[in-house]
């Protein structure tokens, strides 16, 4: 039996909606499975609504009309699909910013649980059709509140009376709701739009079915294997190479050497060494490069135990890159032990670079997801480079990604190794697109190993300090991760 008491009549516009609901045959009877997995004498399908403008409205307008007064809110949710065009309605119609909870999570990219711009702290409404056992609402909001949003209120146009009030409850969600399923049939029965024992039986199941449990999502559990392991399970001498020294050194910090001269870069190696795994350079933007500079690289890189990656992004056919890779001015291959490519060319890239690159034991990175707005290294384009990373695991050690735990079938191979630009103590971007995010949603929410920092490192007044705190970050992130082991 349910402990509150009996609820006054319905006001007369909430008959109206009921009856309109009914018109439209939003509510079904006969006999039906739940989300929950129970059979039900009742099914009301809101879905419907968007077929009926004048009734989305309305059931709009009274629906964000039943949150008291006292209840604020910065924005709204609508739990997806059928509250998506409620809570359109109420955002445009009470100018009130919406949010976008992605239901398919397995994007790729910058992709994100959450559509929409806000701020940590905000507070946010959650719209929904129908509640059963709570169980949609509290979807929806896990991915808000671990977003920083809180999560306080859920509007919903019907109460199933099956628990969800309580569960949400539970949860620190208040429950408004416009009226209850028994109202619901009560109304009908009065207006003679359902025969008494149809009634009766719907009644009968809602006192039979007074808490439904919110089904358990069990996490799958994913084995989480450390450095020193994954450096046993690369199949490329620079792969292991790079893991051993993160576990030694204790850093996942990759330095972006962008800085005027080969000088300079040689002096921030020096004052940087310390603290990185991975000193990355665009040797191509340095003026006063001479065939010295790898010899003269590599002494540094050996002292301070880091590897070298000149980020080069080969992207043509096989052969080309073979001639670019060894030749030139350049002469990547003498000195990088890492390079990376862009698979737009197909697999003929890695096979080209493998030709020179494998016998001398070196790396390569392929360009899996980019940090810049708008790039278009996604979705099958990610999938590809995974393919053809695992078609060629002696070569390729890992990728440059930004997302990869939102990748299908993530996490990837953990000998792979995921290294992520785009990074600085603060979230934001420069005026030519890049995208910053901080080094602990890298490394923890999503899925990176390395940090790679440029200017938040280069143009800092102490370079070495600002190094020195990257990798605490980093590396917080990634201890964080052996801890929730
Ligand atoms: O998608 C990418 C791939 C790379 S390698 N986005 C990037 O920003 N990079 C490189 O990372 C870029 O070329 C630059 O060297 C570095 C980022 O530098 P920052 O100054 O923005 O931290």
């Amino acid at each position: 039996m349910s402990s509150s008491p009996p609820p006054p009549p319905l006001p007369s516009s909430m008959e109206s909606l009921i009856l309109q609901l009914h018109e439209i045959s939003a509510v079904k009877f006969g006999n039906f499975k739940l989300k929950s997995g129970i059979s039900s004498p009742i099914y009301i399908d809101l879905r419907l609504i968007v077929s009926y403008p004048s009734l989305l409205r309305q059931i709009s307008q009274t629906l964000i009309a039943a949150v008291p007064s006292s209840t604020p809110y910065d924005l709204l949710c609508g739990v997806p699909y059928t509250a998506l065009p409620i809570a359109t309605c109420i955002s445009t119609s009470r100018d009130v910013p919406m949010l976008m909870r992605r239901k398919e999570v397995k994007d790729y990219g910058t992709a994100k649980a959450i559509e929409g711009h806000f701020n940590s702290g905000q507070v946010c409404l959650i719209i929904e059709d129908l509640v059963t056992s709570g169980a949609s609402v509290l979807e929806t909001a896990a991915p808000l509140r671990a977003a920083g949003l809180k999560v306080c209120d859920a509007v919903v146009l019907i109460d199933r009376e099956q628990g969800g009030r309580e569960n949400l409850e539970q949860n620190g969600i208040r429950l408004h709701a416009l009226f209850r399923l028994s109202e619901m049939v009560r109304v009908l029965k009065e207006k003679g739009k359902v025969a008494e024992e149809t009634v009766a039986a719907v009644l009968r199941f809602l006192e039979e079915n007074r808490r439904v449990a919110v089904p358990k999502v069990e996490k799958e559990k994913v084995k989480w294997v450390g450095f020193e392991e994954r450096a046993r399970m690369s199949k490329n001498p620079t792969g292991k190479k790079l893991f051993e020294i993160m576990a030694q050194k204790k850093t996942n910090l990759c330095l972006a050497a962008d800085v005027a001269t080969a000088q300079e870069l040689l002096a921030i190696a020096h004052q940087v060494g310390p603290e990185i795994c991975l000193l990355k350079t665009h040797v191509d933007i340095l003026p006063d490069f001479t065939p010295a500079f790898g010899s003269k690289l590599r002494a540094i890189a050996e002292r301070h135990n880091f590897l070298i990656f000149e980020d080069r992004k080969f992207a043509d056919i096989g052969n080309t890159v073979t001639m670019q890779y060894e030749g030139g001015i350049f002469h990547i291959l003498d000195w990088a032990d890492i390079v990376n490519a862009h698979i737009i060319s197909g697999p003929g890239i890695v096979d080209g670079l493998k030709l020179k690159g494998l016998p001398r034991g070196r790396g390569l990175l392929l360009l899996a997801e980019m940090s810049s707005a708008g790039n278009l290294a996604k979705g099958d384009y990610t999938a590809a480079a995974v393919k053809i990373a695992e078609d060629h695991s002696d070569f390729v050690i890992g990728f440059i990604s930004v997302n990869p735990a939102s990748w299908p079938g993530a996490p990837v191979n953990p000998a792979f190794i995921q290294a992520t630009p785009g990074v600085q103590m603060v979230t934001g971007g420069d005026a030519l697109g890049q995208q910053y995010n901080t080094p602990r949603s890298v490394i923890n929410d999503r899925g990176s190993d390395i940090i790679i920092v440029g200017r938040g490192i280069i143009k800092a007044a102490n370079p070495a300090l600002a190094a020195r705190e990257y990798r605490i970050e980093g590396w917080l992130g990634y201890e964080t991760k052996c801890c929730s082991n």
